[in-house]
């Protein structure tokens, strides 16, 4: 068998007898190529040779306006508490590292946002999620916890009681516990769904499984307590003109990802805006709404609402609420792609 072109096809020559098949094209010359007599012939040469011509824009690459690929979406704590309950009896932490339930968002499964994935987490009375570290950058929201569960991060035992925030940032060492007599529910937020994309993937498992504790912080700048936080919005209330307060934890706390704390007074409404950045919500306490392009998600403590980039939003509650906002503002940002958007008024 011998390969030949013909008219810009590349045919083989079959026996008598048979029918003639397109076979494997191999690669034209650069004379082929430049004597090519249609732009068809010309995009059939093109293919094996890995190329595409820009303006035949079989898909485009730029476009006016990010696309809305991930919608709002809002998860039930309730829910979640029942099959992490069900995880509880079906499944312990030597089997599962942790015993996560991932909010999924993304047409095609996993993440949450683009950049970010939020999960929720369960550790039980007397268990331990062995130590690991990762590239990912993750932080903690407590929902539910008695005194005794903790996080080690790099040999610091962090206590974790609800409103808490605890950040494990890049290649730190972390592992979970709980001393005490309840179960543990927590919210993970994580820039997993980023480093997937950049391809900065690293994951290594403890050499000892459990990293010893070498102190007990009483204070940590990996550790934002309840108590701490509701001080310093009182403050911030105190100085917002009867605008729902907000404070940011850190400045940002990680590299990629900014954390803060919204306090909603009972009857309140954020401004509305839209943001050039992923936001992800945990309710730290009350309820709510949050309004999003026609859509209007209901939420209440524990719950999780996810706001995508260039989604404008208001955030309201009658009753009183405080939010926790993490987004990737760091990320877009130094990278000069953070805008906000004229809203509706
Ligand atoms: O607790 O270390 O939800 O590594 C996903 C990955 C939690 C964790 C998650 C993790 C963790
Ligand atoms: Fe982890």
């Amino acid at each position: 068998m011998r390969a030949a072109s013909a008219g810009g096809r590349f045919r083989c020559y079959c026996p008598a007898g048979t029918t003639p098949t397109v076979i494997r094209m191999t690669s034209p010359t650069p004379q082929q190529l430049a004597t090519s007599g249609s732009l068809d012939e010309l995009y059939r040469q093109l293919a094996p040779i890995r190329m595409g011509a820009g303006w035949a824009k079989p898909t485009p690459s730029l476009w006016p306006e990010p696309k809305k690929t991930f919608k709002p979406a809002v998860w039930s704590y309730a829910q979640a508490k029942g099959a992490l309950d069900a995880a509880g009896r079906l499944i312990n932490t030597e089997l599962a590292e942790r015993r996560n339930l991932i909010l999924q968002n993304a047409p095609d499964g996993y993440a949450t946002s683009r950049t970010i994935v939020a999960a929720y987490q369960m550790i039980m009375p007397g268990e331990k999620a062995r130590s690991h570290r990762h590239t990912p950058n993750a932080l903690r929201l407590i929902v539910d916890a008695e005194p005794g569960a903790y996080t080690v991060v790099n040999g610091e035992r962090l206590s974790m009681l609800p409103g808490d925030v605890v950040l494990t940032p890049n290649w730190c060492w972390h592992g979970h516990g709980n001393d005490s007599r309840a179960c543990a529910y927590w919210l993970d937020v994580l820039d997993v769904p980023l480093v997937q994309l950049l391809e900065p993937m690293f994951f290594e498992p403890h050499p000892e499984e459990f990293e010893k504790e070498i102190t007990v912080a009483n204070s940590s700048p990996m550790h934002f307590p309840w108590a701490e936080t509701q001080r310093r919005l009182a403050e911030a209330r105190a100085r917002a003109n009867g605008a729902p307060a907000e404070i940011s934890l850190g400045d940002p706390a990680l590299d990629t990802m900014a954390l803060s704390m919204i306090e909603l007074q009972a009857g309140q409404q954020t401004a509305p805006r839209k943001v050039m950045s992923n936001a992800v919500f945990g309710v730290v306490q009350g309820s709510g709404t949050t309004a999003s392009e026609g859509e209007t998600l209901k939420w209440s403590r524990g719950d999780v609402i996810v706001v995508p980039a260039w989604h404008e939003h208001v955030h309201k509650s009658d009753g009183g609420a405080v939010l926790f906002r993490v987004t990737d503002e760091p990320v877009m940002r130094k990278l000069g792609f953070l805008r906000e958007g004229a809203v509706a008024h």
